[in-house]
């Protein structure tokens, strides 16, 4: 059975939010349309709390954009987003989430960030996503969401070495690109990895 995967379409990630996503809205209308295609339909939400160690703003003298050591992860710092009971930690309002099965909520320990539905970015913490997903029968994955160069990446490589056949909906995601050429990199690292790479229009007409 085939599983669509809506990763992080929240608030703080949409023009106007916390960590902005250039175009970062414009996917929503899209996604609603895939959504009809689909029967299983699961989504997750970066869902951190204020002391999380991701925040340039909870570690003194750091700054957005450089990088720590985090319980030996090399961390990006990233400014304060998602934060647990906000309004930029709510899915953006257009999206809809009448269908979905479950949200799997990810980066709630302060210790470690976790841009992958599945696991923690020390590969420790386990959303519980891959054994929902078996459960239910599913064997094939289409992603989505934002962004493509950090949680939808991770989730497509995890999807991969979880064992699943993974498909990106390329053109349903957009990236942060804090360096140019970070979309196309983060989509060739997923095909290299042994996603398949397709576009909306392929799944909606
Ligand atoms: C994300 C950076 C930090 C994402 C989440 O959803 O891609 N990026 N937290
Ligand atoms: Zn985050």
């Amino acid at each position: 059975m085939k599983a669509l995967i809506i990763v992080d379409v929240q608030n703080d990630f949409i023009p106007g939010g916390a960590l902005a996503v250039n175009e970062g809205d414009q996917i929503v209308p899209l996604i609603n349309k895939i959504q009809a295609k689909f029967d299983f339909i699961v989504a997750t939400q970066d869902w951190h709390p204020a002391n999380h160690g991701s925040f340039a703003a909870n570690h003194k003298g750091k700054k957005v954009g450089e990088f720590i050591d985090l319980n030996g992860v090399n961390q990006f710092l990233w400014p304060v987003h998602c934060v647990q009971g906000t309004t930029g930690a709510e899915f953006h309002a257009d999206l809809d989430s009448s269908a979905w099965k479950a949200i799997f909520q990810k980066g709630t320990n302060p210790l470690v960030d976790s841009y992958s539905g599945f696991y923690d970015n020390n590969k420790q913490g386990d959303t519980g996503l891959s054994a929902y997903l078996k459960n239910a029968g599913v064997s094939e994955l289409f992603v989505c969401g934002l962004a493509t160069d950090y949680c939808v990446k991770f989730t497509v490589l995890d999807g991969l070495s979880e064992g699943f056949a993974v498909n990106l909906i390329a053109d349903a995601t957009r990236a942060v690109n804090i360096k140019e050429g970070d979309f196309d990199a983060a989509i060739e690292e997923m095909r290299t990895a042994g996603a398949m790479i397709v576009q909306a229009k392929e799944l909606i007409l």
